[in-house]
Order: structure tokens, then sequence, then C-alpha cells
């Protein structure tokens, strides 16, 4: 659930990008990096560990705005998509907030899709969570390729209930932030009742989260404002790497970070 400071007035919001290996989690991070100030994000991270397997994930901190008085700050992570890092995807999926399922859209991955969607449901319920109480959003990325999976035959096989899905390219950055935005619409009033205690939609339909996102704020109720600050320079990956042994260990690296990048003094813009 969402990591508050009360004495801080910070809250963070954690985005899991999950799907089948290669399918694009990582470029959606890249992009989204690349593209904001360094002002409102931190370092893209990589952590890599070595159990029985050498796995890894991603990590990018960003800012995004305020929910009343607390800032809030989207932790987006990605899973190693790969069969066998199975581990490591439960580890990352504790305490998510929102899930983006990033799909490949090439035909002959419709299968990878598919079971990586039912080991997303898998894995959740091993965490006592169903798929269906918490946010998703999904990306059908790679439309800018040939031979693709029909829209409609994406929404009848992975997304019966109709919840909301991006067409992207996100190597050309088409649909990431729009991907992003929709994640964010749908989490933001559930961590808005849970950090204020005000009353959001529970079901998780997508007009439903789309309308309590949208709603006018009631007398004495601040609005729930999530923006992104656009960079105006183009700027290179600083890519952190950590190596990590233990999940205990990657418990404690992960806070670290996220505590890192909340208490770091925003900057302000030379002017
Ligand atoms: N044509 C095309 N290629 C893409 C797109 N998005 C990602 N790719 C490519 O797909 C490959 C895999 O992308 P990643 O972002 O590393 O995939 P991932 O989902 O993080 O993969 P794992 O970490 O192994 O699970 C890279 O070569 C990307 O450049 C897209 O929209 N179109
Ligand atoms: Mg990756």
């Amino acid at each position: 659930m969402a990591f508050v400071n009360h004495v801080t007035k910070n809250l963070a919001i954690k985005i899991v990008y999950y799907g089948p290996g290669l399918s694009g989690k990582t470029t959606n991070l890249r992009y989204i990096y690349l593209k904001l100030d360094s002002s409102s994000r931190g370092d893209l991270v990589c952590i890599e560990t070595d159990m029985d397997r050498t796995f890894f994930f991603d990590l990018l901190p960003i800012r995004a705005g305020l929910i009343g008085d607390f800032m809030v700050h989207f932790q987006l992570m990605t899973v190693p998509g790969q069969i066998f890092y199975e581990a490591s995807r439960k580890n990352v999926l504790r305490g998510a907030d929102g899930i983006v399922f990033v799909a490949d859209s090439q035909i002959p991955l419709l299968d990878a899709n598919l079971e990586s969607l039912d080991n997303l449901r898998r894995n959740l319920l091993e965490l006592d969570r169903d798929i269906y109480a918490i946010p998703l959003v999904f990306q059908y990325n790679k439309r800018d390729l040939d031979n693709l999976i029909p829209v409609e035959t994406f929404n009848r096989l992975l997304n019966p209930k109709n919840l909301p899905y991006v067409e992207a390219s996100a190597i050309n950055g088409v649909g990431v932030f729009e991907t992003l935005k929709g994640i964010a619409k749908m989490t933001v009033p559930l961590v808005k009742e849970q950090v204020l205690g005000q009353k959001a939609a529970t079901g998780m339909d997508k007009a439903q989260a789309a309308e309590a996102a949208e709603k006018p704020p009631r007398e004495g109720e601040k609005k729930v404002e999530v923006e992104f600050l656009p960079s105006e320079r183009e700027v290179d990956v600083r890519l952190r790497k950590y190596r990590l042994r233990t999940p205990e260990d990657i418990d404690r690296e992960l806070e670290r970070l996220s505590r890192e990048f909340l208490e770091k003094p925003k900057k302000t813009k030379p002017s």
C-alpha cells in the first residue's frame, strides 16, 4: 500500500509494470525518464541480485503533484518478464497500488501474453489480492510493427472486464504518458481514500474510476492534482546499478531508495 510520511507530507504510490519478457516495460520507464524534468524524477535504478539465479528489475521514482497537502510520488517499477524470474516478480508485486500490464502485440506472442497475465493473477492471489480489486491498465505495445494481434482480440482475451487500455509504441514514446496518466487516474482516488479517509470508487470499472478522478472537490476538500513536469532538454539515462543477494536486501534497498528520493529537497529551476 502507499507509503505515507505524515511529517514530511510525502506519499509514494507504487505502480508495477508487468508483462511477458521483452514486451517493452523497461522501454516505458526509459521514455518517462527521458521526458521528465530532472527536478521531478530520480535516477533510473536497476537492481541486480544473485541468489540461486541472477535477476533484476528497474525502479524510477517521479514526483507528480498533490493529494490534499501531500506531495505525491510514483514509484514506477518493472518486473523481469522471463519465465524463471518468479521470485523477483512476486517481490516487486508486494504492496503494489496499481499495475500496468504491457502486452506485446506481435501475433506469435499471444500465448506469452496470456501466460503472463495468468502468472500475474496467480502471484497476486498468493499475496491475497484479487487482480480485479487493484487498479489495472492494459498497454498493447509495439503497434508500430506488422502482423499485430487486433485490439478487439486483446480486449476479448486479456481484458474482458473492459478496463482502460492504450495502444502504444513505447519505443517511439507513443502511448507511454497516456498509460501512466490512465493508471494514475485509477490509483489516486483509492490512495486518497486510504490517506485522507475520503470516499472513492472501489469497483475498478473504467467509467467509475475516471469519474472519481475528475469529480470536482466537495466543499472543504482539496482537489487532487496529478501532473508530470516535462523536461525542456534531452538527457542521457543515468542508470544506477545495485547488486543484492536476498529478498530482505531488496526490501531494505527499496525502502532506502524511496526514502532517499522522498526526503531529497525539490530542486528549484535556475531562472
Ligand atoms: N518495435 C518496437 N520495439 C519495441 C517497442 N518497445 C520496446 N521495444 C523493443 O523491445 C525490446 C525489449 O524491450 P524492453 O523494454 O527491454 O522489454 P522488457 O519488457 O523490459 O523485457 P524484460 O525486462 O526482459 O521483461 C527492446 O529491443 C526494445 O527496443 C515498441 O513499441 N516497438
Ligand atoms: Mg526490463
